[in-house]
């Protein structure tokens, strides 16, 4: 194992001090790092030090982060967090700000969605959105050709939503469109395959690997319903070098960092028409996006699904605006209440 073969680039190795070996987070089972160094592949755990200064989630490692390590006889501790290239996170579910790191420093997403039941053009403008704000590249990959219930209608639907990326059709069982996947895959660049459980991930990543082996290996345990599933996320070397993670099923892909003007470029290209400039496009004379969806040009489903996106990632920009507000006084003064009373005494200092 070299860090040439997990995809070091020349500019993060001058990065690095050289009190410091150099790893690439290759695993992540809940709180257990796996990492890729020159000098293998070993169990790591976070430094104190790391710990102490992380201020939100974003500063601890995740899958494909680049780290400074030091070696104690086989096993790691991971002591800095490398600047990233690209980070994939999404908020997790419910009234909390929390964000989970899915991935980072991929240059190229694969986002997956299966023709069966789970197709659905509104999911795939949410994964768009958070991929186009995550400085990844990104692909969609449509699973399951076989189960497709119209394939040519299904295909040019999302090639409308596309914005120009590419759109690959696999069926797994048949390796139908394996071929063109294994080409889209260059070596020593990283992939991430993403989408909701069950669209057929690891079915494909087991294809590519030609060894049913490694990915059955990783980590696994029965969900709710006594199926198997990939609690891990993991990052595998394919024969030509290319390098895959495995993402597990995310039951929500809540937005935060999004960007939806890339990703509803033609919503934004006829709002230019529109009479008020800051017209919502819901009930204001003169706007040219509504008038866009009683003509038929725009999918009024589509525009709805814009107007939802937006005020879900304000409403969570604002939780976690909120949030980061209660950290950085916790941080100074252990709580809101020890705050107070830190200020409380200076007050009666003054007087
Ligand atoms: N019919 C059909 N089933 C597939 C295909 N690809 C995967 N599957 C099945 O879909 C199920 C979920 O696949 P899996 O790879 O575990 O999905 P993941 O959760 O996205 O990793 C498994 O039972 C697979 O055998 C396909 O192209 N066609
Ligand atoms: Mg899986
Ligand atoms: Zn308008």
């Amino acid at each position: 194992l070299n860090l040439k073969t997990l995809g070091i680039t020349d500019e993060l190795e001058a990065q690095i001090t050289p009190s410091f070996n150099l790893g690439r987070v290759i695993g992540l089972n809940r709180t257990q790092f796996t990492v890729g160094t020159d000098q293998g592949v070993m169990q790591a755990t976070l430094a104190g030090r790391l710990v102490n200064l992380a201020f939100e989630p974003e500063d601890f490692p995740t899958v494909g982060d680049w780290v400074g390590l030091r070696i104690v006889d086989t096993t790691a501790i991971i002591e800095r967090l490398l600047p990233r290239k690209s980070v994939f996170l999404r908020k997790v579910a419910g009234r909390t700000s929390s964000v989970q790191l899915v991935t980072a420093n991929v240059d190229m997403l694969l986002i997956c969605m299966a023709l069966d039941q789970n197709f659905n053009l509104r999911r795939l403008e949410r994964y768009l959105a958070i991929a186009n704000a995550s400085g990844s590249q990104a692909t969609i990959i449509l699973t399951k050709t076989d189960r497709a219930t119209d394939l040519d209608a299904q295909r040019t639907a999302v090639e409308n939503i596309a914005e120009g990326k590419t759109v690959i059709l696999c069926n797994a069982m048949t390796e139908s469109g394996i071929d063109e996947l294994k080409e889209l895959l260059q070596p020593r660049q990283t992939y991430a395959f993403i989408g909701s459980s069950g669209v057929g991930k690891s079915t494909l990543i087991n294809r590519l690997l030609n060894q049913e082996q490694l990915i059955t290996q990783a980590v696994r345990e029965n969900d709710a319903h006594g199926r198997h599933t990939t609690t891990s996320r993991d990052l595998f070397e394919l024969p030509n070098g290319a390098l895959v993670i495995d993402t597990p099923g995310m039951r929500e892909l809540g937005l935060l960092d999004a960007d939806l003007d890339t990703t509803f470029q033609d919503i934004l290209g006829l709002a230019v028409d529109c009479k008020f400039r800051d017209c919502t496009h819901q009930h204001e004379p003169g706007c040219a996006v509504q008038k866009a969806v009683n003509t038929g040009t725009l999918d009024a489903d589509r525009l709805a699904s814009f107007l939802r996106l937006g005020q879900e990632q304000a409403e969570n920009l604002e939780l976690r605006g909120k949030a980061r507000e209660v950290a950085k006084i916790n941080k100074m003064f252990g709580s809101k209440k020890q705050m107070k009373a830190v200020m409380q005494k200076a007050r009666n200092k003054r007087r």
